[in-house]
């Protein structure tokens, strides 16, 4: 069993001075090229909570003599408002590919020196095809992890009310108002953002989910307040230990997160059982990406935590903690097989090919998303 410091990896987007710690005595990993940087001695890194192995930074430091100050986020759009108000203070930030094609736009990064990332050569050439389309030439970031967002929930709760757990294939579980109010006394918690809510609205009501027609994506905002008595909680990272503590029944949420729920349940051994399900209509793939702020301060030493993390043991162990696959093939032949197995994290081909991704969003599609979700959220 996977021995997890609860509480070390913050659940919502806090400052973490995160590092120490070894995790199941796996080794450090030295990674090629991390070698110290001459000059400055830090690297401050903005990544998502959860989203990393405890002993990750520690071993990063002690290879390198680089001291990491690691903060967390939960959100796309708190990442991109600090990348786009200019001096974040981060030298290695983590958007997801959409987010990072229109931060590309507006010229936040820079373009990657790729002498200084050794461990390039790991990646997967035909997943960095894949990420070309929203960073043309892979210039200016590479994947850390990758992963789907759908359903995550509470076996018993859910066989209890439904008398099975098959009605957790479909998306009508969630967009069916008579459904999900038989869970509203259990808990439902919606991931809070409508870049992603609304996409799988509309691909549920059978529309592009990257419609940037303003009547299409009404059609999301109607059919998402039909269900809105419905959601107890809008929130992106709570969820993890709520859904472990079984304080709340059904979320749509990222897989990683759901399976990491799903363990803190079997380590604290409460008898909660959780599972995670991709419906049959499809459901998001996204790619998280590393990237450097054009304005960061320690340049050297956030290509060599970059490198470092591309290492294919120190990938490993990460995707290992925090249960996202990642896109370096020998890394996942590293991984314990439980992860590399399980449908549910690596999607076979037939479910695969069901997935979509996000296209990047125009302000004025961003504008539409930003009002339909206060009034959502506002409006019970
Ligand atoms: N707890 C880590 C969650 C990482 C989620 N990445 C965001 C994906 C956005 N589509």
């Amino acid at each position: 069993m996977k021995l997890r410091m609860l509480g070390v990896m913050l659940t919502t987007a806090t400052l973490a001075a995160c590092g120490g710690g070894g995790k199941d005595g796996a080794a450090p990993a030295a990674g090629e090229g991390a070698a110290p940087a001459a000059g400055s001695k830090t690297v401050n890194v903005y990544n998502w909570s959860d989203y990393i192995a405890e002993d990750t930074n520690a071993n990063f430091e002690k290879a390198t003599g680089v001291t990491v100050t690691y903060d967390v986020f939960d959100s796309n759009e708190v990442l991109e408002a600090k990348l786009l108000a200019g001096s974040s203070g981060y030298d290695v930030v983590v958007p997801t590919l959409n987010f990072l094609g229109r931060q590309i736009q507006a010229g936040v990064f820079l373009p990657l020196d790729k002498a200084k990332i050794p461990n390039l050569a790991n990646l997967d050439p035909e997943m960095m095809k894949r990420i070309e389309k929203q960073d043309p030439g892979n210039k200016y970031a590479v994947p850390y992890m990758w992963g789907t967002t759908g359903i995550g929930y509470n076996v018993d709760k859910i066989k209890a009310i439904f008398g099975n757990t098959d009605v957790t294939n479909s998306w009508d579980l969630v967009f069916k108002p008579e459904n999900l109010a038989k869970l509203k006394d259990c808990g439902v918690t919606f991931l809070d953002t409508p870049s992603e809510i609304v996409p799988i609205a509309l691909n549920y009501l059978g529309e592009d989910p990257n419609s940037t027609d303003p009547k299409v994506i009404d059609k999301a905002a109607a059919l998402l307040k039909t269900i809105r008595p419905s959601i107890s909680q809008f929130h992106s990272s709570s969820y993890i230990d709520a859904m472990a503590n079984g304080d709340t029944c059904l979320v749509v949420g990222w897989s990683g997160d759901v399976i990491q729920a799903r363990d803190r349940a079997e380590e604290a051994g409460n008898g909660v059982k959780i599972a995670y399900s991709i419906p049959k209509e499809g459901a998001p793939l996204w790619f998280d990406m590393l990237s450097i702020p054009k304005d960061a301060k320690n340049v050297d030493n956030a290509y060599a935590y970059i490198n470092y993390l591309l290492d294919p043991q120190v990938m490993a162990n990460n995707s290992n903690f925090i249960s996202y696959p990642n896109a370096i093939p020998k890394a996942k032949d590293l991984m314990d097989k439980q992860i590399t197995s399980d449908p549910t994290i690596y999607p076979p081909p037939e479910v695969a090919a069901k997935l979509f991704t996000f296209a990047i969003i125009p302000p004025e599609v961003d504008k539409q998303y930003t009002r339909l979700w206060t009034d959502l959220k506002t409006n019970k």
